[in-house]
C-alpha cells in the first residue's frame, strides 16, 4: 500500500513537473486553431520571372535547370516567386538582386538568422486533457460512425500489442514493437485518408492497415512468418504490407520510405491522380540523410506527399535532446520550402483535422506538406530493448496515464453518448478472443518452404545466389537436428 502511495505520488508530482515543462522540458503552447499554424500562403502570388530573356540569365548553368523543368508534370498552382513579399516593380533594382529563385532584398545591416526563435512553434489541438472540445478551435467534425470506428480500431491495436508481445515473451515469435502511447497517431491520420491515398511507413504505424481492413489473422500470418505471410516468411515480425491496402512493406533500414515517397507522389502527379502519398518517420529517422533528399525532392517536384513525423521523444535510447538542437521537426519544413504544422499527437481529433486539411492542400495544390506530432514512445522501442535502463519510470507512467491518448478520445466519444461500458466490455473480449484464434491458426499454419528463400529477386537466380542455396542444403543434411522440422527443404 505506501509503495502504491509513493509512486502515485511521484507520478502526481511528474505531472505537475511535466505540466510546467512541457514536452521532453520545453515549454510548447497549446494552439486549438490549424489554420493559423499553417504558414500563409499568400506570399506566393504569381510573377513572371524578371529578365527570362536577358542573355546574361540565360548563360548561367540553371537556366539549363529551369529549361528541364518544362518537361515536369506542372503543379496546379504553378511557381511560387518569394519575391513577391517584397515586390515592386519599380526603380528599387540597386536595393535588390535578382536571383534565381527570386529577389533578394539586400541590407547593410549584419544580421545572423536566429538558430531559434523566442517562442516555440505551437501545437495545434482540439481535445482538452479531459477530452473537451476547446471551445472556438478550428476543426474537421468527424460523425458517430467514423468516431466509434476509430476508437473500437484504437482499443484493438491495445489487445494486438499486448498480446503478440506476450507471444514473443513466450518464444513464439521472434520479435514484436507495439504502439503503445502512440495509438492515435497511426488510426486518426488513417481515417482522414482515403484508401486511393498511398501509404510509406516506418514500422510503429499497423493502426493504418488495421484501419484499412487488414485483418488479426493477415497480422498473425506475417508475425508468425508462415505460407500465407504476403512476405512469405522472409522479413522479421511486423514488417507487414499489403498491396490491396496501398501499403507498402515495412523496411527496417529507417527513412529509406521517404525518398521513394516523393517519387511515388510524383508518379501520382503525373498520371493526375486525386490521390497522395503519406510517409511516415519517427524523431530519430529524421537524423538520416534520406530525410533531407525526401523532402527537397518533394518539395522541388511539387509532389503531393505528407510527411508525418512522429516526435515520441526517444529513438531507442536516444533523447532528442541528443538528436537535435532545432524545435523540433516542424522547423525543418520551412527549410525545405515545405508548408508545415506540429500536432498534438496524443489528440485524436486534432490529427484527423490537421491530416484532413494537408491531404487538401497536398492533392489541390500539388505540394508536400509536413505534420509533426508531438507524442510519447510509452512502450520500450521493441522486444530487444529495456527503456527502463535510460529513462524514468515517473517521465513514463506520466505519459501512460496523464496524457493518454485511448482515455481522452474515449472520454470524447463517451460524452457523445457513442459508446457506453458495455460496448467497452464486450468489444475487448470479442478482440481477444478473435486474436487469440487467429494465433492459433498461424502458428499451426505451415511455414513456406526453403526454396522461397532464394525466389522473387531476380528471374534467374545469380551463380552466388545458387552457390548459398547448395551450401545451405548441405549444412542442413550435415545438421538435420538443428534445422526446423516444419519448414521444408
Ligand atoms: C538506416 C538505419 N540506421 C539505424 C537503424 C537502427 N534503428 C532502428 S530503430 C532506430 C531508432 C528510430 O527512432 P525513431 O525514428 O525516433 O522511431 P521510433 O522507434 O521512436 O518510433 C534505429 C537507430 C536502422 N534501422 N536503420
Ligand atoms: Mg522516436
Amino acid at each position: 500500500m505506501a509503495i502504491l502511495w509513493r509512486r502515485s505520488r511521484n507520478i502526481a508530482n511528474r505531472i505537475r513537473k511535466c505540466m510546467n515543462k512541457g514536452f521532453m522540458g520545453c515549454a510548447v503552447v497549446n494552439q486549438s486553431c490549424w489554420s493559423s499554424t499553417f504558414q500563409s500562403s499568400s506570399l506566393s502570388n504569381l510573377r513572371p520571372v524578371p529578365y527570362q530573356n536577358s542573355r546574361y540569365l540565360r548563360s548561367l548553368p540553371w537556366s539549363r535547370a529551369a529549361l528541364f523543368s518544362v518537361l515536369r508534370s506542372k503543379s496546379t498552382v504553378a511557381e511560387k516567386q518569394l519575391d513577391s513579399f517584397f515586390s515592386s516593380d519599380s526603380d528599387d533594382d540597386h536595393r535588390s538582386l535578382d536571383f534565381p529563385g527570386g529577389k533578394v532584398t539586400y541590407t547593410s545591416e549584419m544580421n545572423f538568422i536566429t538558430e531559434s526563435s523566442r517562442m516555440r512553434v505551437p501545437c495545434y489541438r482540439v481535445l482538452d486533457d479531459n477530452g473537451e472540445l476547446i471551445m472556438g478551435g478550428d476543426f474537421q467534425q468527424v460523425g458517430k460512425d467514423v468516431a466509434v470506428k476509430m476508437y473500437s480500431d484504437m482499443v484493438t491495436l491495445q489487445i494486438m500489442d499486448n498480446i503478440f508481445y506476450e507471444a514473443q515473451r513466450q518464444g513464439r515469435i521472434s520479435f514484436y514493437l507495439t504502439s503503445t502511447g502512440e495509438e492515435a497517431i497511426s488510426i486518426a491520420s488513417a481515417a482522414a485518408l482515403t484508401e486511393q491515398d498511398i501509404i510509406l511507413p516506418q514500422y510503429r504505424e499497423p493502426g493504418v492497415l488495421l484501419w484499412r481492413g487488414f485483418t488479426l489473422q493477415e497480422f498473425a500470418n506475417q508475425c508468425f512468418g508462415n505460407n500465407a505471410d504476403y512476405g512469405k516468411g522472409r522479413q522479421m515480425p511486423i514488417h507487414y504490407g499489403s498491396k490491396k491496402h496501398n501499403f507498402i512493406t515495412i523496411s527496417s533500414p529507417i527513412a529509406t520510405q521517404l525518398p521513394q515517397a516523393a517519387g511515388i507522389a510524383y508518379s501520382l502527379k503525373m498520371d493526375n491522380k486525386k490521390a497522395c502519398v503519406v510517409s511516415y518517420i519517427g524523431d530519430g529517422g529524421t537524423s538520416e540523410g534520406d530525410f533531407h533528399a525526401g523532402l527537397n525532392f518533394a518539395a522541388v517536384m511539387e509532389a503531393p506527399v505528407i510527411f508525418f513525423c512522429r516526435n515520441n521523444g526517444w529513438a531507442i535510447s536516444t533523447n532528442i535532446s541528443e538528436q537535435f538542437r532545432s524545435d523540433g521537426i516542424v522547423v525543418k519544413g520551412r527549410a525545405y520550402g515545405i508548408r508545415s504544422i506540429r500536432v498534438d499527437g496524443n489528440d485524436a481529433l486534432a490529427i484527423y483535422s490537421a491530416v484532413s486539411a494537408a491531404r487538401e492542400m497536398a492533392i489541390n495544390e500539388q505540394r508536400a506538406i509536413l505534420i509533426e506530432a508531438l507524442t510519447y514512445r510509452v512502450g520500450h522501442h521493441s522486444t530487444s530493448d529495456d527503456s527502463t535502463k535510460y529513462r524514468e519510470l515517473d517521465e513514463i507512467d506520466y505519459w501512460k496515464m496523464a496524457r493518454n491518448p485511448v482515455n481522452r478520445f474515449r472520454k470524447w466519444v463517451q460524452n457523445n453518448g457513442w459508446w457506453s461500458e458495455q460496448q467497452e466490455t464486450e468489444v475487448r473480449n470479442s478482440i481477444r478472443k478473435q486474436l487469440l484464434q487467429a494465433i492459433q491458426v498461424a502458428e499451426k499454419t505451415e511455414k513456406p518452404p526453403l526454396t522461397e528463400l532464394f525466389s522473387d529477386v531476380y528471374d534467374h537466380p545469380t551463380s552466388n545466389l545458387q552457390e548459398q542455396e547448395k551450401q545451405l542444403r548441405e549444412t542442413i543434411s550435415r545438421h538435420p537436428k538443428d534445422y526446423p522440422s516444419d519448414v521444408s527443404v
